[in-house]
């Protein structure tokens, strides 16, 4: 066995795996860890420290399983996936963790030892949140998946310093906090400082007498890698999700500048390495932003590729001096969207350059490792790198980058006649500003991969038939439907305990954590009065652990026995939660003509809106601020609230999602048709019987579809009408609702303070125009969702109706487990198989 973590073990068992199972054992291990991995005074073990020390205790468990696994993988040799993201949400750790190793039950015997609670020390773990939203949550379900499947699969990312911001909410609406997530320090994350690769900036490309090419000067930085180990759900098997941190190092400090006083040079380039990790997706704004950005990009590209090819060496001796057709037979790269793009010309590069192949031999192997991954058709969305900075920055990969759009070129023109008219829109390279030429990001993706997905039907759909149509007649084969899914796990059996129980009581089986398409077992008991009382109270339970979290976090009292309607994700227009605000602004506006008895009919409602804005993203927190601002008065307003509550939920992220999800009971979904890749809120709502109201858009059309179109709540124009609709209202043939008119004259009209929400409703108005024109089409739609809210409160006066609607949302959601999803992508892109620890 070469080089693997377990050399010594393999020569000399340890004394005595400290991972214990039984509570005694447990509890010793724990008190082990708070005297021997010491981070506290003696003195102290509060919640905190009792915290750390069983995560380092449950970290025992893990690293065993993850050695086990390594080893497994080293001397099997089975083709291996690595996934590429920018971005990883994990969240909390400590209930998944002992969740999926199935040692809750012994860890919460052991920690009472202590006086202690587990959930009280779940509390005390900070969430990792090296992510955005949708595309970086999915990429730590993916991971879940890809180990409990037992697949030989990896995740690469960045160790960023500050991960997504914490919102806090003062009179000026949404402030950004860092969030210091390694504040004292993560105890999941191994440092690997045996695995470390330099990693080049600038500099140029020199030739060789030999006529190869070699970059060459500029700056090196060390990547040093940390391992966070990912457990399988009731499998020994245990991945890695590697992130890279960048150093510089003692070399690279001048001690005679730092002698002479001269402190802030004499440390430039630790300085800079310490930029790099700093902060997720750092404000583009400026060039300085976006060369940082670009930095960030291809340290994980360049750092990530180096490891692979040397684990590929690794694995077998011959592989040194050179197998590399095995390549793609042995790894499969994935990109998540185009952020990790640089993979391409990069393992070209190191192909061509490091290992001595010629251009057609690398071609062929990255061509047939690399496949790519699509999340969005929003075209601002798209990436486009200067090609001036990417030759600053990266010579050598954009002379590869050149020569892969010729050569892209020529094959149409020799190969495609038909599509030379279409060469200009389908080309890598975009000079058509002279000033300003650009790098197309998502077509380098598609020349270069084996395979392109989108991520649900209708997206995938609008990919083959739009984005990348033209295309299509070259590679008909080349793009699929890969529809996202989210872990079980994580969303239903660990957030949901109550729930859980349930549906394994009536199923007779926990097997569903696996196997979500048993759910479907379910239906026949849609309507059995035994299984509605213990739903009900279940959903009750969880609606008060919601309304304590809501006091807590906003000092909001919220009635349980109302209908909670919650939206939760990233602010952005398209999304629409200004539909949402004017919908409960509207409501609002009509309790308050109703008399006291036309009230008594109404269903008391309690609308939530959370998530973040970019910080840059004005409109975004324009829209945060209203919310805020609306829920100060209806909250406050004695004829309404007992109806009507507006409460935004501050600094959302994953660990309140795991709160808010399993209390609600309606939740929105209501993006512009064709503008949603996917959305994966949607699916964890459903599975946790929450009905949805929604457009026709991402993955809510394969929803609605499993769980049947009387129990989803749809309104709004279809994807395929959006076009014509913006084209009438630019002709001036839209006629807005009335309904549409009042709401947004209550608020100018100063009902929800002096804040100028002028820009805001001005972007819903006019015909045309940058930031007017209403683009999401809020007025066109607004009518359509009044009227499916209107179904909805009559929905849920009927008991018994809104309970099985409930139960067949959940009993449908077995399609939108991320383990089918990976086992689509295992067989059909990856061509990886399950790899089992014995
Ligand atoms: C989301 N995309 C899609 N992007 O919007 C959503 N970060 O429909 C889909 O369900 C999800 O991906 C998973 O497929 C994102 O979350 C980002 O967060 C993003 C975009 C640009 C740069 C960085």
């Amino acid at each position: 066995m070469t080089g693997s973590n377990c050399g010594a073990a393999e020569k000399v068992k340890p004394a005595a795996s400290p991972a214990a199972d039984k509570p005694a054992d447990i509890a010793g291990n724990i008190s082990y860890h708070a005297q021997y991995s010491p981070h506290f005074s003696p003195l102290a073990f509060g919640p905190e420290e009792a915290f750390y020390a069983t995560a380092e205790s449950v970290r025992d468990h893990l690293i065993e399983r993850w050695n086990d696994t390594y080893v497994h993988f080293h001397k099997t040799d089975p083709k291996q996936t690595y996934y590429l993201s920018m971005e990883y949400l994990q969240g909390r750790a400590l209930t998944n963790a002992v969740g999926n190793l199935g040692i809750t039950g012994a860890y919460a015997e052991a920690v009472k030892k202590f006086g202690y609670e587990l959930e009280a020390l779940v509390g005390q773990e900070k969430d990792a949140a090296l992510g955005n939203g949708g595309l970086g949550r999915l990429a730590s379900c993916f991971l879940d998946s890809m180990a409990t499947l037992n697949l030989p699969a990896w995740g690469y990312g960045l160790r960023y310093r500050y991960g997504l911001f914490k919102q806090h909410i003062t009179k000026e609406g949404q402030e950004e906090i860092a969030e210091d997530w390694l504040d004292k320090f993560s105890p999941w994350e191994i440092p690997r400082h045996d695995v470390v690769f330099p990693v080049r900036f600038f500099g140029h490309v020199e030739i060789l007498p030999d006529g190869s090419r070699k970059w060459v000067g500029g700056e090196v930085l060390k990547a040093l890698a940390y391992d966070v180990p990912i457990p399988g759900y009731k499998t020994k098997n245990a991945i890695s999700l590697r992130l890279w941190e960048a150093k510089a190092t003692a070399e690279d400090f001048n001690l005679f500048q730092f002698n002479d006083g001269q402190y802030e040079s004499s440390a430039q380039l630790h300085a800079r390495a310490e930029q790099i990790c700093a902060v997720l997706y750092p404000g583009d704004a400026t060039e300085e932003g976006k060369l940082l950005r670009l930095k960030q990009q291809f340290f994980l590209c360049s750092a990530s590729l180096q490891d692979m090819i040397a684990r590929f060496k690794e694995r077998k001796a011959d592989r040194v001096s050179g197998k590399w057709s095995e390549f793609p037979s042995k790894v499969a790269v994935q990109l998540n969207d185009t952020h990790p793009t640089l993979a391409i010309p990069e393992l070209m590069r190191l192909l061509m350059d490091e290992e001595g192949l010629g251009w057609d031999e690398a071609w062929d192997i990255t061509y047939r490792t690399v496949s790519y991954t699509n999340h969005t058709v929003l075209p601002e969305a798209l990436e486009k790198w200067s090609q001036i900075v990417m030759r600053k920055l990266l010579p050598r990969q954009m002379e590869i980058i050149e020569e892969i759009d010729k050569r892209f070129r020529e094959m149409v023109i020799s190969k495609h006649k038909e599509m030379e008219g279409k060469i200009d829109s389908m080309k890598v390279l975009d000079g058509s500003n002279p000033q300003k030429p650009v790098v197309r990001m998502a077509n380098l993706c598609v020349v270069s991969s084996h395979t392109v997905n989108g991520v649900a039907e209708l997206h995938s759909n609008i990919l083959k038939q739009e984005l990348f149509a033209d295309y299509v007649s070259i590679w008909p084969n080349k793009f699929q439907n890969k529809t996202n899914g989210i872990t079980p796990r994580r969303w239903l059996k660990f957030c949901n305990p109550e729930l859980s129980e349930i549906i394994t009581k009536w199923l007779k089986t926990d097997q569903w954590t696996s196997d979500l398409d048993l759910l479907t077992g379910l239906r026949k008991f849609a309507d059995d009065e035994k299984l509605h009382a213990e739903w009900a109270a279940a959903k009750l339970a969880c609606k008060k652990r919601l309304a304590k979290h809501v006091l807590d976090a906003t000092g909001v009292t919220i009635d349980p026995t109302s209908l909670f309607d919650i939206q939760i994700k990233r602010i952005h227009e398209y999304k629409r939660q200004l539909l949402n605000i004017l919908g409960a602004v509207y409501r609002y506006k009509k309790l308050k003509e109703m008399s006291a008895e036309e009230k008594q009919k109404v269903t008391p409602r309690t609308v939530m809106i959370g998530g973040k804005a970019f910080a840059t993203y004005t409109n975004a927190k324009r829209i945060v601020k209203l919310v805020n601002d609306v829920g100060a008065v209806v909250n406050n307003d004695p004829e309404v609230n007992k109806y009507l509550k507006v409460v935004f939920i501050p600094n959302y992220n994953v660990s309140v999602a795991e709160v808010l999800i399993p209390g609600s009971e309606l939740s929105q979904h209501i993006s512009t048709a064709g503008m949603e890749a996917s959305g994966t809120s949607n699916m964890k709502f459903s599975l946790n019987g929450c009905v949805i109201i929604g457009t026709l858009d991402g993955a809510n059309v394969e929803i609605r579809e499993e769980v049947g179109e009387d129990n989803f709540f749809l309104f709004g124009a279809k994807a395929d009408q959006v076009a014509g609709l913006r084209k009438d209202r630019e002709n001036g043939l839209f006629k807005p609702d009335p309904r549409f008119e009042e709401a947004k004259q209550l608020i100018r009209s100063g009902a929800f303070g002096s804040y100028n929400y002028e820009p805001l409703l001005d972007s819903l108005e006019g015909n045309s125009g940058f930031g007017r024109g209403d683009y999401f089409l809020v007025g066109y739609d607004f009518p359509g969702y009044i009227d499916a809210q209107d179904r909805v409160d009559a929905a849920y006066k009927d008991k018994k109706k809104w309970i099985k609607m409930s139960i067949l949302n959940t009993a449908g959601s077995g399609k939108f487990s991320s383990d089918r999803t990976i086992a689509q992508y295992a067989k059909e892109i990856w061509d990886i198989k399950a790899s089992p620890v014995a």
